[in-house]
């Protein structure tokens, strides 16, 4: 019998017995004739009645007790598989593993049936499911809301090296065994219509949303375990659903069918996720999806706090409410309208509550993912919100003036409505606003959200905009994904390291221990073998082991510089190639990504690296020691298998581009030496590990900017260059694509010709001298073996749990509540 956190003690035989009842009953299944999948969803539900039951259970401790909670508003959570993950937190992993086998099946077997959830696109979405977990973990009271979309993430496979996209259903048809659905939290939400002026009671004239159409959000909630502690908090998710009739004007018309057919669209609000990953598209569904979002949560949040007795005067008190970006901006004026019009609350007073409740996270700079919307838009879809957004503009362009009187230039920077051809809102500007904080994601992107993107809001608000630095959770990075290296690090430091990280810090006395070393390395090495059996398995490809392997997995994007990566690879194709002298390390090369369905020339980048990878695997002449391999459809439980083995991670986005990253944080933690640019997170992980234990090269923000300045021309690197030209120069051959030239040349183009804002051609030498060095210090493994042990030792600054109470003490105020 084990005591833990989420049972008082864990009963095998009332365990099994569960897991029957849902096989049967749930499931329509026999013991006997019960595939894999049916066990495995049997177990899920049987595992969900106990995180179920804590659910409530601190739900209902946290309304008694009056305390004030955080919600996390985010537009995505890319949780990744729960089952895994959910057993360690509830300390049951050895428990249910030795119950499923004396059912007959082996737990890591039934794990593999679950499906990711991919509610999420990339690094914001899954830093949101890490926050979730370290919320959990040290019990701050906590509601994630986001979006139950039917679709998740597409999921990816190459025909001809061509990336295709296919639906992700999922749920499957039997639905997710973690999630319930709970009706009595049902909202009801307005779209379109128009406002009207009325005199209430007092004769005071008023104005009020006549809406014209209603959808409906139904709530399910997932359950964040507490990592061993008894507190599970929901992940509240909305699906819109259309309530029949809601067009009754067509049903009395006797347009029946047009009427339900309508239902039908309505319905598709949350039908699928956006595939875009820093890019905003504009697109009309995605606002009501945003609407949708922070309608529910907003009505949501409220019903907790009157329902628990509160007053709506102290809002502010009890709830805070983190935007995830500008994605849930439209939460401001929403609750603005829900203390004007519902509560009668005067402007000042309703500002006040608003203004306090509301932080915002920025994410990125690049002018292509700061949301607007147009004023046309937003008047048609949400009209009441259109006239407080203009409100709170003039109110706030008054405060402008009286700053700097007169200065015109300054008033149409700061705006929350961009003047031209048509009106838009920038919806940044209005977080910052309407918020008590804003915070950047590293340290080097929050100093540069103040000197170049927001350099007047932050005289005008002193101290509003922050820094709080990413970081991931222990828990899943480590823990559930790493149990090799987890033993190791436990038998050095104890065991309590997964929600107390700062303990690795201990293993930095057995970098220079040779027994250790050997041990460390044995593990990696084993992660390594998982991940060349799963591409043996899953690509038939051969790699060897002894080679290092160099991993680049994250979104597809010119920023992060895939295609630096590829012409570094082409580089040493042409080089075994035509250069006797030439010797290297072997090298295997991974690449995990998606590309926008849109985003032309990523999808060619992905085509190139898949038609480089078909020769250069195939290509005797290489002997063995240079191999390329795009693991398809990459996602979170790829991706626990990617961090574990890498020896090299690639984190080479154009200096001042990348806000974070946290997969850079991931890779140094499972002992992978970073290649990187000084961007993002890359410059604190430099700070604490010490500059011999990473390899950074490439332009400094600041030299990025003056590059610009004087006018980047990469012809001139092309030139000078010649292992640059025969790298760039093979993209127009039909060395990979046999037969038909000028397939690949269009990425050679763009970085020519096309104006590359990302500075590819300016950093490739350095990049390569870099990768030279990495060569080098790789043939020593001892050298290599102390640097990847600090690694691990050296990055307890990333664990989410920091970030997270970063957030409590520095922004929130927020105390951890133990159950
Ligand atoms: C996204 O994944 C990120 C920023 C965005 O604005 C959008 Cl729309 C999506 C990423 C950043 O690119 C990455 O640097 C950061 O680590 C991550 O958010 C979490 O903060």
């Amino acid at each position: 019998m084990t005591t833990n956190g989420q049972t008082q003690q864990f009963d095998k035989t009332a365990f099994k017995a569960a897991v029957e009842k849902h096989l049967t009953t749930t499931y329509a299944n026999t013991p006997t004739t019960a595939t894999s999948r049916s066990w495995y969803l049997a177990m899920g539900r049987a595992l969900a009645e106990i995180t179920t039951g804590n659910l409530l259970e601190t739900e209902q401790q946290l309304a008694e007790e009056k305390v004030r909670s955080v919600n996390y508003l985010s537009l995505e959570f890319l949780i990744g598989r729960l089952t895994g993950n959910n057993l360690i937190s509830m300390g049951l992993y050895e428990d249910v593993a030795d119950a499923m086998k004396e059912m007959g099946h082996s737990l890591t077997d039934l794990l593999e049936e679950e499906r990711d959830p991919a509610l999420g696109n990339g690094g914001l979405g899954r830093l949101a499911a890490c926050f979730m977990d370290s919320l959990a973990a040290q019990e701050y009271p906590a509601v994630g809301y986001g979006l139950h979309y039917e679709y998740g993430l597409f999921r990816q496979s190459f025909v001809d090296g061509r990336q295709v996209e296919a639906p992700d259903a999922w749920r499957g048809l039997e639905g997710y065994p973690w999630e319930v659905v709970r009706p009595e939290l049902n909202q009801t939400v307005n779209l379109y219509g128009h406002v009207e002026a009325y005199k209430d009671e007092n004769g005071n004239a008023c104005r009020r949303w006549v809406p014209g159409m209603t959808v409906e959000g139904v709530a399910w909630d997932l359950p964040i375990v507490g990592y061993d502690n008894k507190s599970v908090y929901p992940l509240r998710l909305w699906e819109c659903r259309s309530p029949a009739p809601f067009s009754l004007s067509r049903f009395n018309d006797g347009d029946y069918v047009g009427a339900q057919y309508s239902a039908l669209e309505a319905g598709n609000v949350t039908k699928v996720l956006y595939p875009n990953d820093n890019h905003d598209q504009g697109k009309a569904l995605r606002l009501m999806q945003q609407y949708f979002h922070c309608a529910c949560s907003i009505a949501d949040i409220l019903r907790r706090h009157i329902g628990a007795g509160n007053k709506i005067e102290d809002l502010a008190k009890l709830e805070t409410i983190q935007l995830n970006d500008t994605h849930p901006t439209i939460a401001i004026p929403e609750l603005m309208r829900i203390l004007l019009d519902e509560y009668k609350l005067g402007w000042d007073a309703a500002w006040t509550i608003s203004s306090k409740t509301f932080a915002y996270t920025n994410h990125t700079l690049l002018p292509e993912a700061l949301e607007t919307w147009s004023e046309a838009l937003i008047a048609q879809m949400l009209p009441r919100h259109m006239e407080i957004i203009f409100e709170i503009n003039h109110r706030f362009m008054k405060l402008v003036e009286q700053t700097w009187p007169g200065n015109n230039e300054v008033k149409r920077k700061l705006s929350i409505i961009e003047e031209g051809s048509q009106r838009m809102v920038r919806m940044a500007n209005l977080c910052v606003v309407g918020t008590y904080a804003v915070n950047g994601v590293a340290a080097l992107h929050s100093e540069l959200v103040k000197r170049d993107l927001f350099p007047e809001f932050d005289e005008l608000f002193p101290g509003r905009l922050t820094n709080v630095t990413n970081g991931v959770t222990p828990r899943r990075w480590i823990k559930y994904c790493n149990p090799g290296l987890s033993a190791l690090i436990s038998e050095k430091v104890g065991n309590d390291w997964p929600n107390k990280l700062e303990k690795i810090t201990g293993l930095e006395k057995f970098a220079e221990d040779k027994a250790f070393q050997k041990r460390y390395m044995a593990v990696k090495k084993e992660n390594k073998q998982r991940l060349a059996d799963w591409v043996k398995e899953n690509m038939d490809i051969e790699i060897d082991t002894n080679a290092i392997f160099d991993i680049q997995i994250k979104r597809l994007h010119e920023y992060k510089r895939q295609h630096l990566n590829l012409l570094h690879i082409l580089s040493l194709y042409h080089r075994l190639l035509n250069d006797p002298s030439f010797d290297m390390q072997p090298r295997v090369f991974f690449f995990g990504s998606k590309a926008a369905p849109g985003y032309a020339l990523a999808k060619d980048i992905i085509f190139a690296i898949n038609k480089v990878a078909e020769k250069v695997n195939s290509d005797s002449r290489l002997g063995g020691k240079l191999k390329v391999v795009f693991i398809p459809d990459y996602r979170v439980s790829l991706a626990e298998i990617l961090f574990p083995a890498a020896d090299v991670s690639e984190q080479i986005s154009t200096a001042g581009k990348e806000a974070s990253g946290t997969g850079n944080m991931k890779f140094a933690l499972n002992g992978a030496l970073t290649i990187g640019t000084m961007d993002g997170a890359n410059v604190e992980m430099r700070e604490e590990v010490g500059d011999e234990n990473i390899f950074i090269f490439g332009l400094l923000v600041d030299e990025v900017q003056k590059l610009k300045e004087e006018g980047y021309d990469p012809y001139r690197y092309y030139h000078a260059d010649s292992l640059l030209r025969a790298a760039l120069d093979l993209l127009e051959t039909d060395e990979f694509t046999p037969g038909k030239p000028g397939q690949l040349a269009t990425i050679r183009h763009n970085l020519l010709d096309g104006g590359d804002p990302y500075l590819v051609l300016a950093d490739f030498a350095d990049y390569v001298k870099t990768h030279e060095k990495i060569d080098v210090e790789y043939r020593n493994q001892e050298n290599w073996a102390r640097k990847a042990i600090l690694n691990t030792a050296l990055m307890s600054k990333f664990s989410s749990d920091r970030s997270i109470r970063d957030y409590a003490n520095n922004i929130w105020k927020l105390k951890p509540v133990n159950r």
